[in-house]
């Protein structure tokens, strides 16, 4: 497998897919939808709807079945960095290597089209599995609490009250990034998996997928369990790539942790053993794959690719 091929291609498809399925500018109104667009098409590493693209390959999807689910995912993820920049939360000037949307647009231009993107994606998903009704619900069920004041909201809140804090402890850095990172890359993972899973014969499909379901079928489970060490193992990255990369490679703004005198992975446990603490992350990820079924190769390689990553 020529994996800078497929990831490019599978790349590709995302694009497509975002293209495709948000407005386009034309829609009314205008600067609201080109605000959402600026933010959504303009760059970003697309590694999480690319685990949704791979997850339901692995889980026996065919074609583009994962894309709109895929979609969903990279608008709630891209309002997150919208909302993350403003003025009074980051108050960051660059995103994905350009002017942030609030720089580019209006701060209040900018928290609506965070706002937009954020119902778009359950739009997206009500919208293209409505013939397949328990997989609707099961997909909007995932990205809604992944996204939820518990998951993604939840880890943002404790981040910003950790940053007024002199020493943040171990057990509230966990939960910040197990819920500000992590939960998304889980989702990314988990909703692949449900897209893939939901092409099983219509008895079966439909049992895993009930709400409350006794069992959750093994794939899922190791799904979820990969996206929990990916997303710790790709947060404790970024910490280090925060301290020791220029802001040119990152696209975005670099030393903003230490200068805000920020509790990270790498102020409490410092360069090293961040890194040690990153590659026990990735290595606890790639084990679980081995309970996917199908080929993979392209997982794997994507999850080493994202540990050595350099923005
Ligand atoms: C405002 C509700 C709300 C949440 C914000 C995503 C987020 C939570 C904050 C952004 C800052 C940050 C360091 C978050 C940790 C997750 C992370 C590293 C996001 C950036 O993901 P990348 O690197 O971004 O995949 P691209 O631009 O490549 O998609």
């Amino acid at each position: 497998m020529d994996f800078a091929a497929e990831f490019k291609h599978r790349i590709a498809r995302v694009e497509a897919g975002l293209e495709r399925l948000v407005p386009p500018v034309a829609t009314r109104p205008s600067r609201l939808h080109a605000a959402m667009r600026y933010s959504l098409l303009g760059g970003g590493k697309r590694l999480r709807p690319v685990l949704t693209l791979t997850a339901a390959e692995l889980c026996g999807a065919r074609g583009d079945a994962a894309l709109p689910a895929a979609v969903a995912l990279e608008c709630v993820h891209t309002y997150s960095l919208i909302h993350d920049d403003l003025p009074c939360m980051d108050n960051d000037d660059l995103r994905r290597g350009r002017p942030t949307a609030h720089k580019q647009f209006d701060e209040a231009t900018a928290l609506l089209a965070g706002d937009a993107l954020l119902t778009e994606a359950f739009v997206i998903l009500a919208e293209n599995y409505a013939a397949q009704p328990s997989l609707s619900h099961a997909l909007i069920r995932e990205l809604a609490n992944a996204a939820s004041s518990q998951r993604l909201i939840g880890g943002q809140m404790e981040d910003l009250l950790a940053e007024h804090k002199a020493n943040a402890t171990s057990d509230e850095l966990d939960f910040i990034h197990l819920n500000k990172t992590a939960a998304m890359i889980e989702a990314a993972l988990v909703m692949g998996g449900i897209v893939g899973l939901a092409a099983r014969p219509p008895a079966v499909a439909s049992m895993e997928m009930r709400p409350g379901a006794v069992a959750l079928p093994p794939e899922v489970l190791a799904l979820r369990t990969i996206g929990r060490h990916l997303g710790l193992a790709f947060q404790i990255t970024d910490d280090v790539l925060d301290a020791t990369a220029d802001t040119a490679t990152l696209g975005k703004t670099a030393g903003k942790d230490a200068r805000a005198g920020k509790t990270t992975f790498v102020s409490l446990h410092g360069l090293d053993a961040s890194r040690r603490l990153a590659r026990e992350h990735t290595d606890a990820a790639l084990a679980a794959v081995a309970a996917l079924p199908g080929d993979k190769i392209f997982l794997t390689t994507l999850i080493e690719t994202m540990a050595g990553r350099a923005s």
